[in-house]
């Protein structure tokens, strides 16, 4: 039987976490780690291997873009620290110039692969990916608001006293400030919500600004995106056909094009199986068309 592989390229804070959940869970046969700081990929790969005895038998390494040719799932979290005084749009220009040379390298080796984009600004990422690979957009994917909408379905579930599994509310649109809660959606077992103004304001704020409190804590942000990694893996290895809210591009859905956005897929073995019929309030469909507007400002920036 072919066993399955997950490549994992950029083991920063975010790529290395994710490798390490994918192992804890045991996702994939095989676990390859690309950095361009060989060393570091390389200690992360030993110290994962040093692990095995307690746990099962994935084969860990750190590998080269050769290791591409037999992965199933290609997740990339490689991108550049903003440097002083450097703009958003620079940083995102440089970003780019390095998943110009990945994404090249990647589809040299692999052409079926599913490509799973976690750097930021994920969904202008994940567009420029899709561009670069010439593969269906179905198979490049990016995390989009799946974590965010786990913060959301969280900060809900504390503030009722309920699990957060069995709260069903999710974010759309941008993965950062323009990004939009869907309320009229929300609910547990089919019951609506019944907070107020000023409590919907509140989580939704500290869903939206949670990356900026963390990052303010201890610098970045990691155990919970390599979380929803994996549970992005799983639903595409074990073919779930899950409903999550990764980043795809849109096709004339709410009247939007020509844009990755993160909204509610049906995600298998093929990756993003089709999208969510969903019926916003007036108000959040002009939400989320600003947020479109936005993310189509930035692609436009890169002149593609
Ligand atoms: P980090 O700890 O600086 O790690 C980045 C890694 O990329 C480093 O190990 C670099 O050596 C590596 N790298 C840089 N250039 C290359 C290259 N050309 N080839 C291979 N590797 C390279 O950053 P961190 O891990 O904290 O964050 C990574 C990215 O994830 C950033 O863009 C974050 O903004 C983004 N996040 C996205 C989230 C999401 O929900 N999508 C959540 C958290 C962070």
């Amino acid at each position: 039987m072919k066993k399955t592989r997950i490549v994992v390229i950029g083991v920063g804070a975010v790529g290395s976490t994710t490798a390490y959940t994918l192992l804890l869970r045991e996702r994939a046969d095989e676990l390859v780690l690309i950095d361009a700081n060989k060393e570091k990929a390389a200690g992360d790969a030993l110290d994962m291997n040093h692990g095995l005895p307690f746990l099962g038998r994935t084969k860990v390494w750190a590998g080269t873009y050769e290791d591409c040719r037999d992965a199933d799932i290609v997740v990339v979290t490689a991108g550049a620290a903003q440097k002083p005084g450097e703009s958003r749009i620079d940083l995102l220009k440089r970003n780019v110039g390095i998943f110009d040379s990945i994404i090249g390298e990647v589809t040299k080796y692999n052409s079926n692969g599913i490509l799973l984009i976690a750097t930021n600004p994920v969904d202008v990422m994940s567009y420029f990916s899709w561009k670069k690979s010439n593969w269906p957009a179905s198979r490049v994917i990016g995390s989009g608001t799946v974590l965010d909408s786990a913060r959301f379905r969280y900060l809900i579930g504390e503030q009722l006293g309920i699990d957060a599994r069995s709260v069903h509310a999710q974010i759309v649109g941008e993965h950062g400030d323009s990004e939009l809660p869907l309320w009229s959606l929300a609910n547990v077992a089919g019951t609506e919500l019944n907070f107020d103004e000023e409590e919907k304001a509140s989580i939704f704020t500290n869903t939206r600004d949670a990356a900026y409190q963390i990052i303010e804590a201890k610098g970045a942000t990691y155990y919970a995106i390599g979380l929803a990694l994996d549970r992005i893996c799983t639903a595409i290895l074990k073919d779930e056909g899950a409903v999550l809210n990764v980043s795809t591009l849109l096709e004339g859905q709410q009247g939007l094009s020509d844009v990755y956005l993160g909204v509610p897929c049906i995600v298998d073995r093929q990756g993003v199986r089709r999208t969510m019929d969903i019926e916003l309030s007036d108000k959040e469909l002009e939400q989320l068309r600003q947020s479109s507007a936005k993310l189509k400002g930035l692609i436009a920036s890169l002149e593609l």
